[in-house]
């Protein structure tokens, strides 16, 4: 059975240690009481002098409880600020132990418990789940040598190769400080006006412009370490290696002209699809990847390990799976949990150590600075989600919100007071120890030269996308830059492109009616001509089955009972879901007499909800849903965004009305009879049938 939705809030009686929850019912629910306990007789009325008199001081209970409303927020996070996240276990498939100490990669079939947190870079905590943005994808490992949190993204590769350039980033990204707007978008000129002048950029921005950035759900996007990290064994040898999380969903995104309509119609379609998803059972899971390699792979590849704006493509260098990482618990509370776990890059248990990688520098002095300022205290690992399962031990005392006290008279050493009472002891042998990496060189503030190539890989990704992806980014190169006002700005990122692609340059200056600007003067002038890379690729990693696909059905009453049933029969059996859309939420009556509740009303429920469709009014439904501009929408949206329609016998006058009639194609798959489900699953393996968008976009005509 899967885990019930919790609905009723536990309360703990008393606060503290050992209390016992009840749930709060109608027969059985516990006292209300002040935060200091004191039992509250009326909660809807304040204290007054007379009954239309002045409220009064003396009332605790009214004092108290809006001062603690007043200060129920916390400073969001500077970025990431939008996240959700959930609770799983790592477990090892395949042992690292000849390669790190890390206990964590030792024992075969061991589960590591673990948080993991989703979320969108630029827009603020209430912004809407589908903004073309990157999506951290952070996982807070509870190892049993301490805490290990890769914090990572997405997107292997990221915007900027120096620490120092972050804040410019940022401020470029959010809304403009005059203004302040747009929310989570990039599409200003801000932003446009910094990447344009930042060409070590240029491989993020074709990652970002790619449909990467509008995931169908987290569960289908791959997450990334991106920096190289070292291994470290017993003996202290480091393996270099970069982490990689690959869904077992595969890769799947949505549409943008889709993404925008999504964030009307749920604002919350990734967080909802991650708690409906584990509520139902069905735990998203990835798999992790490591790339090992040594010093004379690093010397000898064309790239310099330590740049962050470099892959490794996976043709030169395997990944290989280690790990997998499953989620199957909601939060109990969204507070608590997702908003107050603090992840910091510094996080490393022994075994695992740091590159010189100069933006991972940066971040291990900025992530555990921007939890003392969200969670305003030095003691945020005595919160529940951030603290270690393993023990914990040392000289670490008082500040607020101190929980975890010490006892006892020994608070420093070394000291003489005995292993009894004088507290913990370092232990050489099983303490972190770094890598003993010579460095020496004169104090520069510099930018190596191995840092210079910019345009070769950013080129490579681009030649590695198919043809309808290679679309997508030109599509979202020009609606971004169509928002930028200075036309400057504009053509300087349009140089850049030049050197990545000419032909994409030239279709996006086309689309920005732009002459062809002279290229960009490229730091590094010899632009290589890398071989594409097919992991890079969405469309060429989509997923190998209907699992986890949510499918759409459309119902009027007196539609098929028999062809109802089979088909959400066989999605069942293929393990995918379906939500049932009718003209009143109330349902309908099919044709064999059942009744059957809808899951949305068709307005409620339009179709950029769904992978997929199936539209199976009864005759005369179809008649009423011909004169309805959401049932038309539902049809023509589901068309416009390539999806697969599985079209009812009794539906035409919907398809006429809506204008499509003409247009139906190979992805508009005939479901009249129960006889047509398997060839119409069989084809929504698919995800989407892309010929279509040629037929439906004038940008392709
Ligand atoms: Fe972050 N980043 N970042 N970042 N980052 C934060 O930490 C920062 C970078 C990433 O779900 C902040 O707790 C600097 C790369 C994720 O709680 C902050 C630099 C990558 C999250 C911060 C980077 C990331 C953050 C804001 C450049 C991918 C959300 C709130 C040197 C590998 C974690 C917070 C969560 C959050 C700083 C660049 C991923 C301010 C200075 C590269 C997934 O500390």
């Amino acid at each position: 059975m899967p885990p019930a939705t919790k609905t009723a809030r536990s309360f703990a009686e008393p606060q503290g240690e050992g209390g016992e929850t009840h749930q709060a019912s109608e027969s059985s629910a516990p006292t209300l009481t002040t935060a200091q306990g004191a039992p509250v007789a009326d909660d809807q009325n304040s204290l007054k002098q007379g009954a239309r008199g002045p409220t009064l001081l003396e009332d605790f209970h009214l004092r108290e409880k809006i001062f603690h409303f007043d200060h129920e927020r916390i400073p969001e996070r500077v970025v990431h600020a939008r996240g959700y996240g959930a609770h799983g276990f790592f477990e090892l498939t395949d042992s690292l132990a000849d390669i790190t100490r890390a206990d964590i990669f030792q024992r075969v079939g061991e589960r590591t418990p673990a948080f993991v947190r989703f979320s969108t870079v630029a827009g603020s905590k209430g912004s809407a789940d589908l903004a073309r943005d990157v999506r951290g994808f952070a996982v807070k490992l509870y190892t049993q040598e301490g805490n290990w949190d890769i914090v990572g993204n997405n997107i292997p590769v990221f915007f900027i190769q120096d620490a120092i350039k972050f804040p410019d980033l940022v401020h470029a990204a959010k809304p403009e400080p005059d203004r302040a707007f747009p929310q989570a978008q990039t599409a200003h000129d801000n932003f446009w006006d910094f990447i344009s002048l930042t060409p070590e950029s240029m491989h993020m921005i074709m990652w970002i412009m790619s449909d990467r950035t509008i995931p169908r759900s987290f569960r289908t996007m791959e997450g990334f370490g991106v920096h190289t990290f070292r291994l470290l064994d017993a003996e202290g040898r480091s393996t270099f290696v970069k982490f990689h999380w690959k869904p077992k969903l595969g890769l799947q995104s949505v549409v943008w002209n889709e993404a925008v309509k999504i964030n009307g119609a749920d604002p919350d379609f990734h967080r909802r699809d991650l708690w409906d998803a584990i509520n139902a059972g069905d735990f998203p899971e990835w798999e992790l990847g490591v790339q090992l390699f040594d010093d004379e792979f690093a010397n000898s590849f064309d790239f310099d390990v330590l740049d962050a704006t470099k892959i490794i493509p996976e043709e030169i260098l395997p990944v290989r799976v280690v790990g997998r990482l499953v989620l199957d618990r909601v939060v109990d509370n969204f507070f608590a949990e997702t908003e107050q776990v603090a992840f910091c890059t510094q996080n490393v248990p022994p075994g695992i150590d740091f590159s010189n990688d100069p933006l991972l520098q940066g971040r291990n002095f900025s992530y555990l600075d921007t939890q003392l300022k969200r969670l305003g205290s030095p003691n945020f690992t005595h919160i529940p989600i951030n603290a270690a399962k393993c023990p914990v031990a040392n000289f670490q005392q008082d500040g607020h919100m101190a929980i975890h006290n010490p006892v006892g008279r020994a608070n420093y050493e070394p000291n003489s007071w005995g292993t009894e009472i004088g507290g913990p002891r370092e232990d050489p042998v099983r303490g972190f120890r770094s890598f003993a990496e010579v460095a020496e060189g004169p104090k520069l503030r510099i930018r190596p030269e191995s840092f210079a190539d910019h345009y070769s890989q950013a080129r490579q990704f681009f030649v590695s996308q198919t043809p309808i992806e290679q679309k997508h980014i030109g599509d979202a190169l020009v609606f971004e830059l169509s928002k930028v006002e200075h036309v400057d700005i504009r053509a300087r990122l349009v140089s850049h492109l030049i050197n990545i692609d000419p032909v994409l340059a030239r279709t996006v200056a086309d689309g920005l009616a732009l002459d062809l600007p002279e290229p960009a003067v490229a730091a590094r002038p010899t632009i290589q001509d890398l071989p594409p890379s097919d992991a890079l690729s969405i469309i060429k990693n989509g997923p190998p089955s209907l699992e986890g696909r949510k499918f759409g059905i459309l119902l009027t009453d007196g539609s098929d009972a028999a062809l109802f049933a089979a088909l959400t029969k066989a999605l069942d059996a293929q393990s995918a879901v379906f939500e049932v859309v009718a003209p009143k939420v109330g349902g309908v009556t099919l044709s064999d007499g059942t009744a059957l509740a809808a899951k949305h009303k068709i307005d409620g429920g339009p179709s950029v909800l769904f992978d997929a469709v199936a539209v199976l009014p009864s005759a005369d439904g179809a008649a009423l849903l011909a004169i309805d501009k959401p049932a038309k929408d539902f049809v023509s949206d589901a068309f416009a965004h390539c999806k697969f329609i599985g079209i009812g016998a009794a539906s035409a006058p919907l398809f006429d009305k809506a204008g499509l009639t003409e247009d139906l194609d190979e992805g508009c798959l005939r479901l009249g009879s129960a006889k047509d489900v398997d060839a119409f699953l069989a084809a929504c393996v698919q995800v989407r049938h892309w010929p279509r968008e040629l037929a439906v976009d004038l940008d392709a005509q």
